[in-house]
């Protein structure tokens, strides 16, 4: 079969009239920033790069090396290309504005350049997360207040999985998209047209530990799971829970699951574990792109209209009719 690179599957989306010359940019540069990720990522003890960094990121997290390495591959090649007109990191508490040494274009874009990253040093998958916005009309200088728009106006989302093999998942507007990296080549392959999700399963994943600070409709809910056969939902499930979302996001793309991290009574006063802006929100869009479901439990997740860049959610995503039967019994109380 002919091999379709990620820059021809890009120009094939211009010509459909989903994307503008400078968004194609934009998907290319981040996905050559990907490959410098995957490059740093994959040589771990050889290159000095496992451990941690000596700082903590905005969340009061300890960074580890990569988690800087990688934030400062996707700031140095998104800052000069003329497509942007700020981004915004999981790693770094302010915005970043375009430096007036560049042309600003028309797009925002915010990531968590390596989610799972408490997982590097003992060599399980990570990835990088990202999601693009429209610089509102008219802003002259970029504000935070330009990113605060609800998941529903991304333009484009996407995440890396640095696994056995480096995978790049992209929407952009119609479908959801798998490329593998020929590492031989250095580019991008288009391996997995239109991933959809089965909208039932029986694979669950969340963190069994904090269970007893569950709200009672996930603990119903996964009772009713662990029960199998026997209980009222007639089947067994099986658990997965690789603590790095974005390995446990593209199993549940690839063959189906839900996925949970709810709101518990650890972290009632945060608002959730998981951020809205880079983590819930494009994986949300992705999800629902792939024919799924992604809420708070309560409410739609792209629905929701943020007021801080750093703001955390519950989040219950995956096979729809699951996501429909955990948010139920939530609204039931
Ligand atoms: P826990 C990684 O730190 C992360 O933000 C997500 O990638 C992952 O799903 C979650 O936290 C894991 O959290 O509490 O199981 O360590």
């Amino acid at each position: 079969m002919r091999r379709v690179t990620l820059t021809q599957f890009l120009i094939e989306q211009q010509r459909k009239g989903l994307m503008g010359a400078d968004l194609r940019l934009l998907m290319e540069v981040v996905a050559r920033a990907v490959k410098a990720i995957a490059v740093n990522v994959s040589k771990g003890a050889l290159a000095g790069v496992l451990g941690e960094a000596g700082s903590d990121n905005v969340q009061g997290e300890a960074q580890k090396k990569l988690d800087v390495i990688a934030n400062d591959i996707l700031i140095q090649a998104n800052e000069w290309g003329g497509h942007l007109a700020a981004m915004a990191s999981e790693e770094v508490e302010e915005i970043q504005p375009i430096s007036s040494d560049y042309p600003k274009g028309g797009y925002l874009l915010l990531f968590d350049p390596l989610d799972g990253s408490s997982n590097i040093d003992v060599n399980i998958s990570v990835g990088t997360i990202f999601s693009v916005l429209r610089s509102p009309e008219g802003s002259q200088t970029a504000t935070e207040a330009d990113f605060m728009q609800p998941g529903t106006a991304q333009v484009a989302a996407g995440y890396s999985v640095y696994g056995p093999s480096t995978q790049l998942i992209l929407t952009v507007g119609d479908g959801v998209h798998g490329f593998t990296l020929d590492r031989e080549m250095g580019s991008f392959i288009y391996t997995n047209p239109y991933m959809t999700i089965p909208e039932d399963t029986k694979e669950y994943a969340i963190n069994a530990s904090n269970e007893r600070f569950w709200e009672a409709p996930i603990q119903r809910y996964v009772s009713e799971l662990k029960a199998g056969a026997d209980g009222p939902r007639g089947k067994d499930f099986n658990t997965r829970w690789v603590a790095s979302m974005v390995a446990d996001v593209h199993r549940i793309l690839t063959r189906g699951g839900v996925f949970m991290y709810p709101l518990d009574s650890k972290m009632k006063d945060k608002g959730g574990k998981l951020r809205l802006m880079y983590e819930a929100n494009p994986m949300a869009l992705i999800v629902e792109a792939a024919g799924g479901a992604a809420t708070t439990g309560r409410e739609r997740i792209l629905d929701i209209q943020p007021t801080k860049l750093h703001q955390r959610v519950p989040v219950v995503l995956g096979s729809k009719n699951e996501v429909e039967l955990v948010t139920r019994y939530h609204l039931e109380g």
